[in-house]
């Protein structure tokens, strides 16, 4: 079976999660634009607007009025990180998807370095060469990271890194179940499973310079572990 779709043209869907994200998603929009309009004929931006609760999902309704090949969905009322992913994976039509945070703390024209190791593998999952984050944050991740390695068997540098992509057939052969941060390990456990390859690089990651930083409250962490050991039994009782 032919995992991976062309490469060249180009077709690819790009979105991200915004939860009250007012003060970047105009940024992240025109951001993405630019660098798409480069790179493809054929693409689409969605921005999954997770249930804010501030304007933007106003700024998005009016983003994609002004822009053709921009989308707006709407998760009415917030389903957290996990559920926004999904829904962005759900929402992408072109045979490639690729996903990013709303917040400005990546830049999309390091999108180039994914695509050009997609004839070498099925999925790219980037790592945060410098992440800008707290110590704490930092030792969580590593943590993190390292224990989905060991209870999946993968080696990957940096499984939260937000800059990914997938070939959307994936998505039409695996079901995602978490609705918060184990999400990024799901699916990368679910397509380990299916014979996926996965390909890495690290790109930069900036200072959040507006908006707040939610993604390491302890009802975030809770969940992800209560969620992950929910996967690990499905996994490995199914074998
Ligand atoms: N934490 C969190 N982030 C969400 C949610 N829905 C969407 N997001 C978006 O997910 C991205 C990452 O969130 P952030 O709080 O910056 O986490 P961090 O980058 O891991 O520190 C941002 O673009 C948020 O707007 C949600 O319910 N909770
Ligand atoms: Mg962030």
């Amino acid at each position: 079976m032919n995992r991976r779709p062309c490469i060249a043209p180009l077709s690819i869907s790009v979105f991200y999660p915004c939860y009250n994200e007012e003060a970047n998603v105009e940024k992240t929009t025109l951001a993405a634009l630019k660098t798409l309009q480069r790179i493809s004929d054929d693409f689409e931006i969605i921005i999954v607007d997770d249930g804010s609760k501030d304007r933007t999902g106003e700024i998005a309704d009016r983003l994609a009025l002004e822009h053709a090949q921009v989308r707006a969905v709407h998760n009415e009322p917030n389903r957290g990180y996990g559920g926004a992913l999904q829904r962005g994976f759900r929402e992408s039509t072109k045979s490639w998807v690729f996903y990013t945070d709303g917040d400005g703390q990546f830049d999309f024209e390091e999108i180039d370095k994914l695509i050009s190791m997609l004839d070498k593998y099925d999925i790219i999952s980037a790592y945060r060469i410098d992440r800008k984050d707290p110590m704490m944050r930092k030792i969580n991740g590593y943590c993190w990271t390292t224990l989905v390695n060991l209870l999946f068997w993968q080696r990957l540098r940096d499984i939260d890194c937000a800059f990914k992509i997938f070939p959307r057939q994936l998505f039409d052969e695996i079901e995602m179940k978490s609705s918060g941060a184990l999400i990024d390990a799901e699916i990368l456990a679910r397509a380990k499973r299916r014979g996926y390859s996965v390909g890495q690089v690290g790109v930069h990651h900036y200072q959040r310079t507006a908006g707040e930083q939610t993604g390491a409250n302890m009802g975030v962490i809770f969940r992800a572990f209560k969620e992950l050991f929910g996967l690990w039994r499905e996994i490995h009782g199914s074998k």
